[in-house]
């Protein structure tokens, strides 16, 4: 197996560089892994008895004859097939960014139209990402455009401390037929999910790429289906992909990732109208009903000359329904600026912003659902910002000259005078000073460039991350302040190097833990090699060595290039005590049947 690896490697090199495309220039290009799960969408349908359907086992042949989205010359010469060992595995031509984007589709049964969809299938998906998250760098999932938005919506909430892309897109047209918007959202979708840490769950669609708990549908015949009425998209796609990258959700925790697939079904949505009945309210506010969000007038209002509605909304929130105030209109915010919306405050309904209807009601199916924390902290959790699905006070705060003494001393040097440059010199100083802070362990420094609106996730000319020059270096707190504060443990250097894999070559112990509780894991890349590094730790005798390679999850029986295994080494050429130490790790592994 081993074997066969290093030699697609040794492949992909030369074909990268030589034979496969002209344009491929660069010996370096590497290959990302993108899983796509196809559940179904107009994107894969085919007419029957002059309706549209979906049609199974169809949407990878059909890719396939596809130079856009495949490209078999690589994939022979790659020995991609066998690699994967799947038919379904496909690759993109080579990208601007000399990438090459090998992707897996794992088809549903049934596909299905989004409108049948249920919450049932918001836990597959979820479940899906989950089993897969180590082996991919992103995930796509291909969905009818109908309730898109409601899953992209709950997705974003089930997935928690989310460290990759995973990109919902679909189409208005299916693919097979000659005008089509399939074949560029799937592509743009590829792309994106292939090549840039964005920790978010999007929506992809007309060339622009959205927040998924901001979007809704707005239009049904025409390719510019979405709309992000209250977050400019996240990127756009044009002659270059331009990441917008302040406004990209940052991850901000020590904690790995999990798909919480819990949903309370006893939600709701209604729309206020003149002249709605009190008896229609009550009806709707009846048990099992356990959260509701009420799509009000304006900026949140109601009627304040009908108590016999506020009434039955009292009743409802005095026995514990939860009600969200969101405003029928497209775009803006609910605020307390009228009195017609106080007394909505009055009645214990909580404001639910400027989140979108499909937002706040999958959010409170998440919500509901905790187990493991009281109601009125549910209340609580509903009021904030849990995904970027709201504007939070912080989050909404402006960048101005008077932020820091730093960039005004700079600003006043270089006459700045309007935000745009301001922003401008900040982005192109501010990422190898959070390096240079990162490398002294300097936290008040970062601290104070990510007042600034730093992105932590930023990286200097080598692609290397604050992340990866503290877990160089070991300064294990300022690790742990870089991962509350926005950093990726999945950015890559050019040299495709983690922050765990530097963390493990330079042998800190501590800051290894924290990545692997992160959700840190060695890349496909660094596993096919590391039988030959381990081969060579336990030659020398390295227990040091061997051990920290055992935190960072690599498994120890893996072979190195000769097919030989570090123990068969270590025995071959005497080195008893790592003989010894290996014998005991695998014995404890069979005893406990804990998998590593
Ligand atoms: N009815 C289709 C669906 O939501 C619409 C589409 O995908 N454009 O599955």
């Amino acid at each position: 197996n081993s074997l066969r690896h290093s030699c697609r490697r040794r492949k992909l090199s030369s074909c990268n560089s030589l034979e496969c495309d002209e344009s491929a220039t660069s010996p370096s290009a590497a290959e990302a892994r993108v899983l796509v799960l196809n559940t179904g969408g107009t994107i894969g349908m085919t007419l029957h008895n002059k309706v549209l359907a979906p049609k199974a086992n169809a949407f990878v042949k059909g890719l396939r004859k596809l130079p856009i989205l495949h490209d078999e010359l690589y994939a022979q010469q790659t020995g991609l097939y066998q690699y994967y060992g799947s038919e379904n595995s496909l690759v993109l031509p080579l990208s601007k960014g000399y990438k090459r984007i090998v992707y897996t589709v794992i088809e549903y049964n049934p596909l299905l139209d989004s409108s049948n969809m249920t919450t049932d299938d918001w836990g597959r998906i979820g479940k899906d990402i989950e089993k897969n998250y180590e082996s991919y760098d992103g995930f796509v999932i291909l969905h009818g455009t109908d309730t898109m938005a409601y899953t992209a919506s709950a997705l974003s909430f089930m997935c928690e401390h989310l460290g990759k892309p995973i990109i919902l897109t679909g189409s208005q047209v299916p693919i097979y037929e000659m005008r089509n918007d399939g074949r560029d959202n799937l592509l743009g979708a590829l792309l994106i999910a292939g090549q840039f840490v964005i920790p978010e769950v999007c929506l992809y669609f007309y060339n622009k790429l959205y927040r998924g708990n901001r979007v809704t549908k707005v239009d049904a015949g025409s390719f510019n289906a979405f709309s992000s009425p209250n977050l400019a998209p996240l990127a756009v796609a044009e002659v270059d992909i331009t990441i917008n990258w302040d406004t990209v959700w940052r991850a901000n925790t020590t904690a790995k990732f999990q798909v919480s697939t819990e949903l309370n079904r006893n939600v709701g949505l209604l729309r206020l109208f003149p002249g709605i009945t009190a008896a229609t309210m009550r009806a709707f506010l009846q048990p099992p009903m356990e959260g509701v969000v009420l799509e009000t007038y304006g900026s949140g209002n109601a009627p304040d000359n009908r108590p016999d509605l506020l009434e039955e909304l009292k009743k409802a929130t005095d026995s514990d329904v939860i009600i969200i105030n969101c405003t029928q209109c497209l775009r803006g915010t609910v605020a307390a600026s009228y009195a017609t919306g106080k007394v909505l405050m009055d009645a214990g309904l909580i404001a639910g912003g400027d989140m979108t209807p499909e937002a706040a009601l999958s959010k409170l199916s998440y919500v509901l659902a905790k187990k493991d924390i009281s109601f009125d902290a549910k209340k609580k959790l509903m009021a904030r910002n849990l995904r970027g699905e709201m504007i939070s006070d912080v989050a909404g705060a402006k960048l101005c000259l008077s932020d820091n003494r730093f960039i005004q001393v700079i600003a006043k040097a270089l006459s700045i005078s309007c935000k745009e440059e301001l922003e401008a010199i900040r982005d192109a100083l501010a990422p190898p000073l959070a390096c240079a802070s990162a490398k002294i362990g300097d936290i008040e420094a970062l601290e104070a460039l990510k007042e600034m609106g730093t992105n932590m996730c930023l990286s200097d000319y080598d692609g290397r991350t604050p992340l990866h020059i503290a877990a160089c270096e070991g300064h294990l707190k300022l690790v742990e302040y870089l991962l509350s504060h926005g950093a990726t443990v999945y950015a890559k250097d050019r040299y495709g190097d983690t922050p765990l894999s530097n963390a493990v070559r330079f042998r800190h112990k501590e800051v290894v833990k924290l990545l692997r509780k992160t959700g840190a894991h060695f890349s496909r890349d660094e596993l096919d090699e590391a039988g030959t590094e381990l081969c060579s730790l336990a030659a020398s005798g390295d227990l040091e060595g061997l051990e920290i390679w055992k935190l960072a999850g690599a498994d120890l029986n893996k072979p190195g290039y000769n097919g030989q295994t570090a123990l068969q080494l270590a025995h071959a050429v005497g080195k008893k005590e790592v003989v010894a130490f290996l014998v005991q790790l695998m014995s404890k592994k069979a005893t406990s049947g804990v998998i590593e």
